[in-house]
């Protein structure tokens, strides 16, 4: 008897002492090594469990801003920054030459374990894809991302544009000025983008029905479910425990309410969209020449028509989800910090009020504005050099994506002269370049001048928001035209005026930017100047 408790005792010392050690000693010898072999190459940061989280958390609220000690650590030899991430070491790097070696090998890397909702909703798409099937999806989706088929998108976008500021003005009749939640409205605009060039119009008004029996827009319940999901490792400390460590498996078993709450959301919602998938595929099974430029149509077309059609259900609905998480919220935070800054720039404002009506009256002699924008073309857009370096300005001060999504090393390696060991991470802070002295001139600065002759193309080293290499942002043309149409929209309709009530915090959460959506107020403005 009391031979078994003393094993039983020696058991479990044994495993606090293994749990002590991969998460005290383990991060912190190894990035105290790192710091004495590489001195001032490298900045590491250390702290039990939390890592480099508690620097993003102390420094927004001391700082207001997630990211401050970023913005103030540049110095010219700097090449990585090293923390821990609960028991793992994490290098993130920052020189040129070894960003490059990091993102040229893909394959010596997979993609880290993403929350719950991620790896649920988009397991299955191309963000989550390797090798061949990454190849074949992104080829696949590539031709509708392609510049020349982006082209295509614009009547649909100018057409949801003028539906969502319509329903703005209509509220201005009754008042001088309304507080607007600009992330929001933008959102409207560039989720139903994503839905209708996805799904076509068969289904604009998809909605799921909660346990408590009320109906919300899929696309609202989508957004929500994935913050939500982030949410409950915040404040689910089993739930937190388990997931650091067992990664994409944590909800396999001992399920806590609050992650089993979240999955029978996400059920819910890739429920109700295979429904449509599955509705729209009985329709074209019998004439697959019905197939519209969709990419769901294109997806069932190779399906029915194809023998060796790789694709089936679950990877159309994941790269649907994913295409909308990516494309719905970054381009609509993009957006608003633009706004922001207009509202707090009203010579920047005017400028590209000017802009935007000498580009589009060169179409006709007619001044109303709602008849300016319907005649707005994709030539005129690519001519308006001011909007798009305001919308690059706030990427670069506000990038949605502050990093690479984290990667981890396969196997041992050498990047420059870094030693990464299996299973540690690797990732790239945007952030720190678009924050350089060496780089941009006064950096905290909003100054659009900057970009007005640099060719898009150019330098897009230093300038990432769409992360680089092969697996960049497939719909980043998308993004800036959908920008670039909302703004022009604004600004013929609204003066942006600042609302100084609110405290400008700027938060990382699930994608980086202001803390608070009502940082502007619009006015109508006279047609006819
Ligand atoms: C950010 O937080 C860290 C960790 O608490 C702190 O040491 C650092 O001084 C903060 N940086 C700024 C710029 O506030
Ligand atoms: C930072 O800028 C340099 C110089 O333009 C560039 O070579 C490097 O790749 C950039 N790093 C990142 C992380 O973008
Ligand atoms: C999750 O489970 C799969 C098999 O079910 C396994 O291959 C994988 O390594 C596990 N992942 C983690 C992080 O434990
Ligand atoms: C602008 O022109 C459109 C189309 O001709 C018309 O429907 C609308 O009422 C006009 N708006 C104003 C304010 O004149
Ligand atoms: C995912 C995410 O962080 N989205 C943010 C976009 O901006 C609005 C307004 O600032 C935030 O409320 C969202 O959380």
């Amino acid at each position: 008897m009391i031979l078994v408790s003393y094993i039983a005792l020696g058991a479990i010392v044994l495993l606090i002492a293994i749990f002590i050690y991969n998460l005290i000693l383990y991060p912190q010898i190894r990035l105290n090594l790192m710091k004495q072999k590489h001195g001032d190459k490298i900045k590491t940061f250390f702290h039990i469990g939390e890592g480099i989280f508690k620097e993003y958390y102390t420094n927004l609220t001391q700082k207001k801003d997630s990211v401050a000690f970023i913005r103030g650590i540049h110095q010219k030899n700097i090449k990585a920054l090293a923390y821990n991430l609960g028991t793992r070491i994490c290098l993130n790097f920052v020189d040129p030459e070894l960003v490059k070696q990091v993102h040229q090998n893909p394959e010596a890397f997979r993609k880290n374990d993403a929350s719950l909702a991620i790896t649920f909703l988009f397991g299955n798409s191309i963000l989550f894809a390797k090798g061949k099937s990454w190849q074949r999806q992104r080829q696949f989706l590539g031709k509708s991302f392609h510049f020349e088929e982006i082209k295509n998108y614009l009547p649909l976008i100018k057409e949801i544009c003028d539906k969502v500021f319509e329903r703005v003005s209509e509220k201005l009749t009754q008042n001088d000025q309304l507080e607007i939640n600009a992330v929001k409205i933008c959102e409207q605009v560039t989720s139903e983008v994503v839905f209708r060039a996805f799904f076509g119009s068969t289904t604009q008004n998809l909605v799921i029905t909660r346990q408590d029996g009320s109906q919300i827009p899929i696309a609202d319940e989508l957004i929500q479910a994935i913050m939500n999901s982030f949410q409950l490792l915040k404040k689910d400390k089993i739930a937190l425990f388990k997931y650091l460590i067992f990664g994409r498996n944590s909800t396999k078993f001992l399920r806590t309410q609050g992650e089993q709450s979240i999955l029978n959301r996400l059920i819910a919602i890739k429920e109700s969209c295979l429904q449509v998938v599955q509705q729209r595929k009985n329709q074209l099974q019998n004439d697959p020449t019905q197939a519209k430029k969709n990419f769901l149509d294109q997806y069932l077309y190779d399906m029915i028509t194809n023998k060796q059609s790789e694709v089936n259900n679950e990877e159309i609905i994941d790269n649907f989800l994913g295409l909308f998480f990516a494309g719905t919220d970054t381009t609509g935070n993009m957006t608003g910090v633009a706004l922001y800054y207009l509202s707090r720039y009203p010579d920047i404002q005017k400028q590209a009020r000017e802009e935007v009506i000498q580009i589009l009256s060169q179409n006709s002699n007619k001044r109303n504005h709602s008849e300016l924008f319907s005649q707005l073309t994709f030539e005129n857009l690519q001519n308006m050099n001011l909007i798009n370096s305001i919308l690059k300005e706030s990427l670069r001060l506000i990038p949605p994506a502050i990093e690479v999504f984290p990667r981890v090393a396969i196997h041992n390696m050498k990047i420059g002269e870094f030693q990464i060991k299996k299973g540690d991470l690797v990732s790239t802070y945007f952030i720190y370049n678009q924050s350089n002295p060496e780089l941009y001139q006064d950096p905290e600065i909003f100054n659009p001048q900057r970009w007005m002759n640099v060719k898009d193309s150019q330098n897009n080293f230093n300038f990432t928001p769409f992360s680089l290499g092969p697996r960049n942002c497939i719909g980043q043309h998308l993004a800036m035209i959908e920008g670039k149409c909302m703004l022009a929209c604004i600004l013929l309709n609204f003066d942006i005026l600042p609302n100084y009530q609110q405290e400008v915090v700027k938060e990382l959460r699930v994608i980086y930017g202001f803390q608070k959506d009502n940082l502007i107020y619009f006015k109508q403005r006279k047609q006819n100047n």
